[in-house]
This record gives structure tokens, C-alpha cells and sequence, in this order.
């Protein structure tokens, strides 16, 4: 698309100069000459008109299929345990409910997002060996992904759930279309829970490392040579999330007071 307006830009640069040096080729001689000039350069102030239009034209439907890429999806991720099934019931019915592990992935409309379009809140379940395959099929439609963290036991946590985060933000749809990403760091009611900013740091520690065994694993297999698909952050810089093409937004909350969750509600009535 940007070549095509680059080129077409060419062509009308390339045009403009034609005009500019034409009075100085032709001098006219009859008065079908004159008439003739003034036929050629309403011709070519209508090309140039045209010329502008399409260029316009193609600006917008180039921002216009930009903005569609993001679906209206909103997947709820984390790690076992970390009270994914009872945020998505507290967003759609004000309750907590009791829970069992999740097997599949639960899908509710959210409509309290101002009379915008209804998103589709899927929960996804944490269980490491069901959860990757889910996650990547829903990926593609993701218009946000609320990662749920166990504030309470994120220490003894910090590598499964560290290694869980790393792979949704590297799935090749979620870095081209770069959905948003709120972490919601919850349990905040228990004694032992971290804030918000102390789970930053660590999970931003733990990614990399985990950044690094990844690079080692992908050297190894491809015969020592480094790939830099599904990287996160900048090649040999310590990791912040403020390097990931997603913009990355964390909050603290309680999955069973639905007042402690006003950060995550004004969270998707902004990104809807
Ligand atoms: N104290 C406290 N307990 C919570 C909170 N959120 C969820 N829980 C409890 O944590 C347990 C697990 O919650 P779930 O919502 O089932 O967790 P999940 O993330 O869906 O787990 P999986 O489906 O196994 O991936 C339940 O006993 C919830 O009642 C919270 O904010 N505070
Ligand atoms: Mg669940």
C-alpha cells in the first residue's frame, strides 16, 4: 500500500515538472494552439484532482482495514488457580461463583462498555498442557488479553506463570496485531500478595531469562544459528514491558469484590 502511494506520488511529482517547464517549450502561434493549451491543462488540473482523491481514498481504507485487524475478543489468561473463572464471572453477573478447573475455554458477551459493540470475554484454561493450543486459536481475534496473576503465590510462582506470559506475547498474531494488555495482578485481599509494581520487576526479571533459554533452545535446534522470531523487547537490553509492541498496563484487583475491579472495567470500556 505505501509503495503504491510512494509511486503514485512519483508519477505526480513527475507530472507537475512536465507543467512547469511547458510554457517555455511552446510557443503558440494561431489561436487553435492557445485553445489547445487550455484544453491540455484543465486536462491535467482534473488529473491531478484525481490523482489527490485516490491518494486520499487509499489513506483511508489503508487506516480503515488497519483498525479491523483487531477482533472482539477479550482472552482471559494465567496460570492454574489464579482466578480467571471468577473474574469472567464477576465482569458478566456481578458474582463469584464457586469454580473448578477449567477444561475449556468459557465465552460470555460483555455489553457494560458504554453502547459500544459487545466484546467477547474467553476465559482460557490455565492448565499448562490444554492451555497453549486454546490460546493460539483465539489469538488471532484478540482485541485484548487480560493476564491474571496469583499475586499471593507469584514467588513461588514466578517461572510457569513467566513462561506462560512469554509465550501469549510472542503468538505471531497477538505481536503484528498488537493487542492490548492489562495484567491484572490479583488476590489482593490475601496478607502475602506483592503490588502491582514488585510483580512488574519480577516478571520482568524472569522474562530475561527466560528470553535467553528460549535463544539457546531455538541456536540449538537450528544449528547455532540465533533466530529473532516471536523476541520480545530489544536485542541485548535488560527487559522492560515498555519495549513490547503491545501496550502493556498492570493493575492490582480482588476477583471476589466486584468494586476492586473498576480498574479492569474502565480497561475495557476504553480498549472496545
Ligand atoms: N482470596 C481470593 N481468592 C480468589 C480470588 N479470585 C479467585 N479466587 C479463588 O481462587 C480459586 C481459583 O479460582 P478460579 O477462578 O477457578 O481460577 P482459574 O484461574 O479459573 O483456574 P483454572 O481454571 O484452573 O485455570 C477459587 O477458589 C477462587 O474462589 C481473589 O481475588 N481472592
Ligand atoms: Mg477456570
Amino acid at each position: 500500500m505505501i509503495l503504491l502511494m510512494v509511486s503514485m506520488m512519483a508519477v505526480l511529482i513527475v507530472h507537475l515538472n512536465k507543467m512547469a517547464e511547458e510554457p517555455e517549450q511552446n510557443s503558440f502561434s494561431s489561436f487553435e494552439a492557445v485553445d489547445d493549451s487550455i484544453g491540455s491543462e484543465n486536462n491535467s488540473v482534473g488529473l491531478i484532482v484525481g490523482i489527490f482523491v485516490g491518494l486520499i481514498t487509499l489513506l483511508i481504507v489503508w487506516i480503515l482495514t488497519g483498525r479491523k485487524r483487531l477482533g472482539r475478543d477479550v482472552l482471559i489468561c494465567g496460570a492454574c488457580d489464579s482466578g480467571k473463572t471468577t473474574l469472567l464471572s464477576q465482569l458478566v453477573s456481578s458474582k463469584s461463583v464457586e469454580t473448578y478447573t477449567s477444561m475449556k475455554e468459557n465465552i460470555h458477551p460483555y455489553i457494560d462498555i458504554h453502547g459500544k459493540a459487545p466484546l467477547a470475554l474467553v476465559d482460557i484454561p490455565g492448565h499448562e498442557r490444554i492451555r497453549g493450543p486454546i490460546v493460539e486459536k483465539w489469538a488471532s481475534g484478540a482485541r485484548g488479553v487480560i493476564f491474571v496473576v496469583d499475586s499471593n503465590s507469584i514467588s513461588k510462582q514466578v517461572r510457569d506463570v513467566t513462561e506462560f506470559l512469554y509465550s501469549v506475547l510472542t503468538i505471531s498474531s497477538i505481536q503484528s496485531n498488537r493487542p492490548a494488555v492489562l495484567v491484572l495482578c490479583n488476590k489482593q485481599d490475601l496478607d502475602l500478595a506483592k503490588s502491582s509494581q514488585v510483580i512488574k520487576g519480577l516478571l520482568e526479571k524472569e522474562i530475561d531469562k527466560v528470553r535467553v533459554s528460549r535463544n539457546n533452545q531455538l541456536e540449538g535446534q537450528e544449528g547455532g544459528q540465533s533466530i529473532n522470531v516471536g523476541q520480545l523487547g530489544k536485542d541485548g537490553k535488560i527487559f522492560t514491558f515498555s519495549d513490547v509492541g503491545n501496550k502493556v498496563k498492570f493493575v492490582e484487583g480482588n476477583g471476589s469484590n466486584r468494586d476492586s475491579l473498576v480498574q479492569v472495567t474502565q480497561w475495557l470500556v476504553d480498549i472496545a
